[in-house]
C-alpha cells in the first residue's frame, strides 16, 4: 500500500520531505531523477534542453509547499482575493527569476556545475513565455510578483496564447516577423487543470420567459458553446513564503457540442467547430494602440474575462460564502479596457444565473470592479461596433443598454437639460455609426478609476474621463506604476546587486527606501570606482551580444545611449535619428571637430500593420548602416538596432546603459516603466516631461537628469495656435540641413522615395512635435556629452539615481493599491 509521504494530520498538510531538500545533493538527485523519469533520457544522452527541463521540473517541485499553503488561503474567509484580470501577462523566463525569489541561485549553480553543466547555458535555453506587447503585459508581471512578494492572496488571469508576440528579425534592414512558438519545447512551469474548466456561449439569441415566481427573466440562447481549462502557474513571492497563482485559459472545443453533427455524419462540420474553438486563445494581437476592431479579439476578451468569473464563483462557494457578499472577497482589476466585458459579465452571472435582482447585483459588480487607465491617445481607446458586438455578445448588449439607461437617468436628473452631457457619458457613442465605448462601461461598473502616473492622471481627470470626473471625483485615484527590484536589478545586474549589498544590506530588496544609505557613498572615490567597473563589465557583456547578434563592433568605453520600447511615432525614436543625424553633419562638415564617442542602441518591435513604425527601423538601420562605415566618423559614432527586444533581452540591455531615452511628445506616454528599470541599474535619463519622467526627476533632483522639450500645457497651447512645422523646419539651419539629407536619399541609395512619407508627415503635420522639440534636445544632448566628460561627477549622478528610485519599485505601488483600492490585508506571517 502506498503511503502519503507528507504530513496532511496538521493544520500545514505538505507534499513531504523528498522533493523539498535544499541542499546540493538532494538538488543534484531532484534534477537526475527528473532527467530519468521526466523526460525519459538516460543522463549521457540528455540535451542541453532535457537539463533545463530537469532544472526546471526540480525548482517547480520546491515551490509546491509554499503554493499549496497559499491555494489554501484563498479558502480563509478572513482575507479578500486580488483578481488582477489582464489580456497580457509579459513574465519573462521563469526560471531565473525562481531561482533569485526562492532564494537558491547559488545552490542550484553548484548542483548544476557538480553535474557537469553551466547554469547560465541553462538559463539561456528558457524561451520567454511573451504572452504581451510591452509596458501593460509587464507592469502585470511586476505587480505579481510584489503581491506574492508581499504575502497578498491573488491570482492573474489571462489568456494562455499558443503564439505570444512575435518574434522580430531585422533582414535587409527591415523588421520581418516570425511566429512566436513558445510552447514547442514544452512549458514545465505550467500546470494543465483539466478538472478546471468553464463553458463560455457565444452569438446567438436571447428569449424571455417566467420564471416560478412569475418574474420576468432572459435566457440567452448561444450560437456556439466553447470551453476554457485552467493553465496555472505559480509566482513566487521574494523570500515571503507566499505563491500566488497565475491562472492563464486555453480555448477548447466542448466535445459533445455537436455531437448532433457527428452522429449526422457530417464530420467536417464538427471539425471546423473545433478548430474554431481553439481558435479563440491561438494568437496574441501584436498590436499596441491604436485599437483594431477585429472580432476574435472582443471573443478572447470575453472568453478569458467570462472564465475567469465563473472561476471566482466556484472559489466562493468553495470558501462557503453568499454570492452576494462577492465583493468582500475579491476584488478585481481591470487591466486596461481589454477586460471591461466584466462589468457586463458579472450582471449577467447575477441577475441571469443566480437569479438576483438588478440593484444589489449592481452594487456588488460596482464594489468588485476597479479600472487602470493605460493611455489617453483617443485612436487607442477600445470601441466596439454595435453589429459585431451585438452579433458576438447580445445578452450583454441589452445589459449594458439597462447599464446605460440607469446611469444616464440619473446624470439626466443631476443636470436636467444637458442634452450633450449625457451624449458624451453615455456608453453608446451614438455620433454617427454606433459603439459600445468600453472606458466608459469601466468608468461606470467600477468604483476606482486610476491612472499610472501623477500628470496621466491629472490628464485624464482633464481630458479623456473629464465629465466622469466631474460626476464621481471620489473614484479617481493616481496609482505611479512601478517595477520589481527582483527580475530588474537582483537577476539582470547581480554585480551591481552585490556591490550595493555589500554597502548597504540587502534590506533593499523589499525596502527600497534603504537605497538612499547609498547617497553617503556617491561622492567616495573608491566605491565610484567599483561603480564604473560594474557598468564597464556590463557594457562589455553587451557588447559582445551586439556583435554576436548584428555583426556591429562597438566601444564599451563609449557613451551608451540607449532607447528601447515599442517602436511609436509618438515615442519619437526618430527624434533620435535626426540627433544621430546631425552629429554625421557635424563630422562631414569638419572630420575633426570634436564629436565625443556614442554607441546610439536601438530595440522595439512595431506593430505588424503599423506602416510609419516600421519605416523607422529601416531609417535607423539605414542611417548605421553609412554611419557605421563612414571613414571620417572613423567609430567613433555606432548605431545599432538589437534585433527582437523582449523581456530577456532587456535583462541585457538595461544594466549596460549609461543613458536611458524616455523621449516621447508630452503628454502622450502615460508612465513608462523602461525608464524606473534604466534609472534602476544606474543610467541617467534624458527625457521630457511626460509619464513617470515628472516624479522620477523629482525623485533624483533636477540636477541628475537632462530635461528638455515642450510640456504638455505647452504641446497643447502650440497646437491650438496651429502648429506649422514647416516653419521650425525653415527656421533652423541644421534641422533642414538634416531632413534634407534624409529627402535626398543619402541613406536609400537608388531609392529616394524611400522615406518620402516619413519626410512628408513631419514637414506637413509632425503631430508628435519633432520639429519643435529637435533645437532643445540637441542642446540638452551637448550637455550629456560634457557630464560624461566628468567621470566622477557622471558617476555620482549614476549612484543618486539608484539611491533614490526606491519609490518605483512595484511593491510601493501594490501596498498603494491594497490600501486605497482593494482593501486587501496581506497574509498574516506565520
Ligand atoms: O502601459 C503602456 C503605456 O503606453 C505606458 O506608458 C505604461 O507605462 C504601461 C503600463 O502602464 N501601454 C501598453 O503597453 N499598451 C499595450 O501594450 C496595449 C496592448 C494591447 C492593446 C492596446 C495597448
Amino acid at each position: 500500500k502506498l503511503v502519503h509521504r507528507g504530513d496532511s494530520s496538521s493544520s500545514r498538510e505538505t507534499t513531504g520531505d523528498i522533493r523539498r531538500g535544499m541542499d546540493c545533493a538532494d538538488l543534484k538527485q531532484a534534477i537526475i531523477d527528473h532527467i530519468n523519469f521526466t523526460q525519459a533520457r538516460l543522463v549521457s544522452q540528455a540535451t542541453l534542453n532535457d537539463w533545463y527541463m530537469a532544472v526546471a521540473y526540480a525548482v517547480r517541485d520546491r515551490m509546491l509547499d509554499d503554493w499549496h499553503v497559499s491555494l489554501g488561503h484563498l479558502r480563509n474567509r478572513s482575507l479578500k482575493i486580488v483578481s488582477y484580470l489582464s489580456a497580457e501577462f509579459l513574465m519573462g523566463p521563469h526560471l531565473g527569476n525562481n531561482l533569485v525569489n526562492l532564494g537558491i541561485v547559488e545552490s542550484v549553480r553548484r548542483a548544476v556545475a557538480e553535474l557537469g553543466q553551466n547554469l547560465d547555458d541553462l538559463l539561456r535555453q528558457e524561451e520567454e513565455p511573451g504572452l504581451g506587447n510591452g509596458g501593460l503585459g509587464r507592469l502585470a508581471a511586476c505587480y505579481l510578483d510584489s503581491l506574492a512578494t508581499l504575502r497578498v492572496p491573488a491570482i492573474g488571469y489571462g489568456i494562455r496564447y499558443e503564439f505570444g508576440i512575435f518574434d522580430q528579425e531585422i533582414r535587409d534592414g527591415w523588421q520581418v516577423e516570425i511566429t512566436d512558438k513558445w510552447l514547442r519545447m514544452g512549458n514545465p512551469w505550467e500546470i494543465c487543470r483539466p478538472d478546471i474548466s468553464y463553458l463560455v456561449k457565444l452569438g446567438g439569441h436571447t428569449e424571455q420567459y417566467s420564471d416560478e415566481n412569475d418574474c420576468l427573466r432572459v435566457r440567452w440562447v448561444p450560437g456556439k458553446v466553447i470551453k476554457g481549462v485552467a493553465y496555472d502557474t505559480p509566482v513566487a513571492g521574494y523570500c515571503s513564503g507566499v505563491t500566488d497563482l497565475l491562472r492563464l485559459w486555453k480555448s477548447e472545443a466542448v466535445e459533445s457540442f455537436n455531437f448532433q453533427a457527428f452522429n449526422l455524419g457530417d464530420y467536417y462540420r464538427a471539425v471546423d467547430e473545433k478548430v474554431s474553438s481553439e481558435t479563440i486563445s491561438k494568437v496574441l494581437y501584436p498590436n499596441d494602440e491604436p485599437q483594431i476592431g477585429k472580432q476574435l479579439r472582443l471573443a478572447q476578451q470575453y472568453f478569458f474575462v467570462s472564465c475567469s468569473l465563473q472561476d471566482m464563483l466556484r472559489i466562493q462557494r468553495l470558501r462557503g460564502e453568499n454570492i452576494g457578499d462577492l465583493a468582500g472577497s475579491f476584488a478585481v482589476q481591470l487591466n486596461d479596457t481589454h477586460p471591461s466585458i466584466a462589468v457586463a459579465e458579472l450582471m449577467r452571472l447575477l441577475v441571469d444565473e443566480q437569479m438576483m435582482e438588478w440593484e444589489p447585483a449592481w452594487e456588488i459588480t460596482c464594489n468588485v470592479m476597479a479600472y487602470t487607465n493605460h493611455t489617453l491617445l483617443p485612436e487607442a481607446l477600445e470601441k466596439w461596433p454595435l453589429p459585431l458586438f451585438s452579433a458576438m455578445l447580445p445578452r450583454h448588449l441589452e445589459i449594458i443598454f439597462e447599464i446605460n439607461r440607469r446611469f444616464l437617468d440619473q446624470v439626466r436628473s443631476a443636470s436636467p437639460g444637458d442634452d450633450g452631457l449625457a451624449a458624451r457619458l453615455s456608453i453608446i457613442d451614438e455620433g454617427g455609426e454606433r459603439y459600445v465605448r468600453m472606458a466608459h462601461l469601466a468608468s461606470v461598473g467600477s468604483h476606482a478609476i486610476n491612472g499610472v502616473a501623477a500628470l496621466h492622471t491629472e490628464l485624464l481627470k482633464e481630458t479623456v474621463l473629464k465629465d466622469f470626473h466631474d460626476l464621481y471625483p471620489e473614484r479617481f485615484h493616481n496609482v505611479t506604476n512601478g517595477v520589481t527590484p527582483r527580475r530588474w536589478v537582483l537577476l539582470s545586474n547581480p554585480a551591481l546587486a552585490r556591490l550595493i549589498s555589500g554597502k548597504i544590506g540587502e534590506g533593499w530588496v523589499t525596502r527600497p527606501e534603504e537605497l538612499r544609505a547609498l547617497e553617503k557613498f556617491a561622492g567616495q572615490p573608491a566605491f565610484q570606482k567599483s561603480w564604473r567597473k560594474v557598468k564597464l563589465e556590463n557594457k562589455s557583456i553587451l557588447a559582445a551580444v551586439i556583435r554576436e547578434r548584428t555583426g556591429i563592433q562597438v566601444d564599451p568605453a563609449s557613451l551608451f545611449d540607449v532607447l528601447v520600447k515599442r517602436i511609436h511615432e509618438y515615442k519619437r525614436q526618430h527624434l533620435k535619428v535626426l540627433h544621430i543625424i546631425t552629429l554625421f553633419n557635424r563630422i562631414k562638415a569638419d572630420p575633426k571637430s570634436e564629436v565625443r564617442s556614442r554607441t546610439f542602441i536601438f530595440g522595439g518591435k512595431a506593430a505588424p500593420g503599423y506602416h510609419m513604425a516600421k519605416l523607422i527601423i529601416k531609417l535607423i538601420t539605414s542611417v548605421g548602416e553609412v554611419v557605421n562605415n563612414d571613414p571620417d566618423v572613423a567609430g567613433r559614432l555606432k548605431v545599432v538596432f538589437f534585433p527582437d527586444f523582449n523581456v530577456t533581452n532587456g535583462q541585457l540591455v538595461y544594466p549596460a546603459a549609461d543613458l536611458s531615452e524616455q523621449i516621447s511628445t508630452a503628454g502622450k506616454e502615460a508612465s513608462g516603466t523602461g525608464n524606473m528599470k534604466f534609472s534602476l541599474n544606474g543610467a541617467l535619463t534624458i527625457g521630457t516631461l511626460d509619464g513617470a519622467n515628472v516624479e522620477i526627476r523629482q525623485e533624483v533632483g533636477e540636477e541628475n537628469f537632462f530635461l528638455f522639450g515642450h510640456t504638455a500645457a505647452e504641446v497643447q497651447e502650440l497646437k491650438s495656435r496651429g502648429y506649422d512645422p514647416r516653419s521650425w523646419y525653415e527656421g533652423n539651419a541644421p534641422l533642414r540641413a538634416v531632413i534634407d539629407r534624409i529627402a535626398a536619399g543619402d541613406f536609400s541609395p537608388g531609392d529616394r522615395n524611400l522615406f518620402q512619407p516619413l519626410v512628408d508627415q513631419l514637414l506637413g503635420h509632425d503631430d508628435y512635435l519633432l520639429l519643435a522639440d529637435y533645437q532643445a534636445y540637441m542642446d540638452c544632448q551637448d550637455r550629456v556629452d560634457a557630464a560624461f566628460r566628468d567621470r566622477d561627477a557622471w558617476t555620482e549622478m549614476s549612484i543618486l539615481n539608484v539611491a533614490r528610485m526606491g519609490m518605483f519599485s512595484s511593491d510601493r505601488a501594490i501596498r498603494e493599491y491594497c490600501e486605497n483600492i482593494w482593501h486587501a490585508p496581506p497574509i498574516p506571517g506565520d
